[in-house]
């Protein structure tokens, strides 16, 4: 017996959870999705999650058939069956079967699935030492194409900047838009301390609103950090004190060189580790 997979209408055995070759998920990246996780058999910010996948699949016209509420229990359900205390949650809205053609008004039936299972972190030592990153080459998608609020199923502008790093043996890279400002990590946000203020780019800048900087932006205002949310250009990076990254997968973990020029101490700074503490807490609590 493998996992138990939520499939539309309720749990089915992984074996048996599977969607057509012809789901525009599949042939188009037509959808949408969310990465949660699971703290001590709590799912994290479950809210937040389900109110960031519908405003993608709305900005997609991409119609849910579940509210947010049913949607909300069947996460929790399939975290139940799965007896999961700690680990991660992939929801997953495809615009379902339609013909070999773009035209998405084929589809008749979006299709629904929650897969609640392990995560892959970053090694632990990473936490201890720090990140190495890259800029990326690869631009970060201009707004007016898919816009990067949008979790959709298509990844590729963040896959091949994610190649860029791990061709130099690095694990992320930092990806800038279209007039040269900072946007984001490929699968985590970015946060710049400088003399003791916290910098966050703006998500007109083309970052993504993530939900884990949404809480550190909290948690570092609670307590008495000045923390500002604007445009940061790649100097801005090159002279900080500390950048750290935050994602529901890294959650918070420091940066300590970016394109060979070491941030800081070269180790994660004092202000990452504070917020560090303060998230496992938070988390927890
Ligand atoms: N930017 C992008 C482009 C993301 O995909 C974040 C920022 C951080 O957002 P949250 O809401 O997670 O704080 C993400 C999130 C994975 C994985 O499998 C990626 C994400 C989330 C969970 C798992 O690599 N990306």
């Amino acid at each position: 017996m493998g996992l138990k997979i939520w499939l539309n209408d309720g749990l089915v055995d992984e074996s048996e959870a599977k969607v057509s070759v012809f789901d525009h998920g599949l042939l188009y990246g037509d959808g949408v999705f969310e990465g949660i996780r699971v703290y001590g058999g709590k799912v994290f910010e479950l809210k937040a999650h389900i109110d960031r996948l519908y405003m993608s699949a709305k900005a997609i016209r991409l119609p849910i058939p579940s509210d947010p509420d049913e949607l909300a229990r069947n996460t929790q359900t399939t975290v139940e069956a799965n007896n999961i205390q700690d680990g991660y949650i992939r929801m997953i809205v495809t615009r379902g079967k339609g013909s070999l053609g773009l035209n998405p008004l084929t589809c008749k039936t979006p299709q629904i699935i929650i897969i609640a299972s392990c995560i892959q972190l970053y090694p632990l030592e990473l936490y201890e030492n720090g990140l190495r990153v890259i800029s990326a080459n690869t631009m970060r998608n201009h707004p007016l194409c898919v816009n990067p609020q949008i979790k959709s199923l298509n990844y590729l502008n963040n896959i091949l900047a994610k190649l860029e790093a791990l061709d130099r043996d690095m694990l992320e890279a930092i990806m800038y838009n279209h007039e040269g400002y900072v946007t984001e990590g490929t699968g985590d946000n970015i946060f710049v301390i400088r003399d003791g203020k916290i910098y966050t780019p703006p998500t007109s800048s083309g970052a993504l609103e993530g939900i884990t900087r949404n809480v550190v932006i909290k948690l570092a205002r609670e307590n008495g950090y000045e923390m500002f949310e604007q445009n940061l250009t790649r100097y801005d990076l090159y002279i900080a004190d500390e950048i750290f990254l935050t994602g529901t997968a890294a959650e918070v973990i420091g940066v300590v060189e970016i394109d060979g020029r070491s941030i800081g101490t070269g180790r994660p700074g004092p202000i990452t580790k504070v917020l560090l503490v303060k998230f496992e807490a938070y988390v927890r609590k």
